[in-house]
């Protein structure tokens, strides 16, 4: 691309066309200018990080974007997500989101759960896309980063971006009352350009997390940050029921939340059941 600001639609050929290669959003590409609206593609150059879904390429960093209420706050979803970032390697930040609905006697309970993430290590921002609280701090923590919005639908992904660019004009609409779910409003993954630097990348949201489909079973024990400071007996241990775990000691003693244990042995027993039925 030439010029900044200015789009093309992109068609691939030669080499890409033959291998059949797919390209992401956040691919970067070489290609040959056709006419005013179109390139082709000849070229890929090799990614950082794929995440399959949303389905998204080099991305910097996963904005995590849960709220606080319609839809309520879920640690297991959030859990499920931060695992599905350390794996493909993305760097999390987590946003709780409709602030504007916090109850006064919700605000403790919210205070422990941003602190619990926190001091694990993953920043945590608290935003109202509605009243525009913690918009500033979050439009300065993206800046010049290729970031994908990722997130249960109706958590408020595209009012954030809304928020965050003036005039993307991103359709939006209402949760269901009866379920306090979202509509599935946003259908397709957007790039968009952030005015402070980098880009923003709006993206369907889901009902429900499919962590086993894109994440290896295996490798769940180690997308938990808070338990890679504990030894177990066994290098492969589960920690499960396995004699000398480390990490269940550390849950004993109060050293790793019991909520992100049992998220743990959820997204494992969740994952063992997918491998089963692949049987
Ligand atoms: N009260 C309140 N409502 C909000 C806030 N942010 C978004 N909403 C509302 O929540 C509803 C869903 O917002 P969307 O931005 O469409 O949510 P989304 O995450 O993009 O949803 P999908 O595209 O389906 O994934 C809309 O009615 C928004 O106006 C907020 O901070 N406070
Ligand atoms: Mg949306
Ligand atoms: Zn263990």
């Amino acid at each position: 691309m030439k010029e900044l600001g200015t789009v093309f639609i992109g068609v691939p050929r030669g080499k890409i066309l033959k291998t059949g290669e797919r390209i992401y959003t956040g691919d970067i590409v070489e290609v040959e200018v056709v006419d005013k609206e179109t390139v082709a593609i000849e070229g890929l150059k090799e990614r950082k990080n794929l995440l399959p879904q949303p389905p998204v390429a080099n991305a910097d960093t996963l904005a995590i974007t849960m709220s606080w209420r319609k839809p309520p706050f879920s640690n297991r979803i959030l859990d499920g997500l931060l695992a599905q970032a350390e794996f493909f390697d993305i760097e999390p930040l987590i946003i709780i989101n409709k602030q504007d609905l916090v109850r006064k006697r919700e605000e403790a309970p919210l205070q422990r759960w941003s602190e619990l993430y926190q001091k694990i290590g993953y920043r945590v921002l608290l935003t109202s896309a509605k009243t525009g609280f913690g918009i500033e701090d979050l439009a300065e923590a993206l800046k010049g980063q290729l970031v994908v919005f990722a997130g249960p639908s109706g958590t408020g992904k595209s009012s954030l971006l809304n928020a965050l660019i003036p005039g993307a004009l991103l359709k939006v609409a209402p949760v269901s009352k009866k379920l306090e779910k979202g509509r599935h409003t946003t259908t397709e993954v957007r790039l968009l350009p952030n005015p402070r630097g980098g880009w923003l990348a709006d993206t369907p949201g889901f009902q429900k997390v499919d962590l086993p489909r894109w994440v290896a079973t295996e490798s769940l024990p180690a997308l938990f940050r808070d338990f890679r400071g504990f030894r177990c007996e066994f290098n492969n241990c589960w920690h499960k029921n396995e004699p000398g775990c480390g990490v269940r000691q550390a849950v004993d003693s109060g050293n790793v939340s019991p909520h992100r244990y049992a998220s743990y042995l959820f997204w494992l027993s969740k994952s063992l059941e997918h491998d089963r039925q692949l049987l």
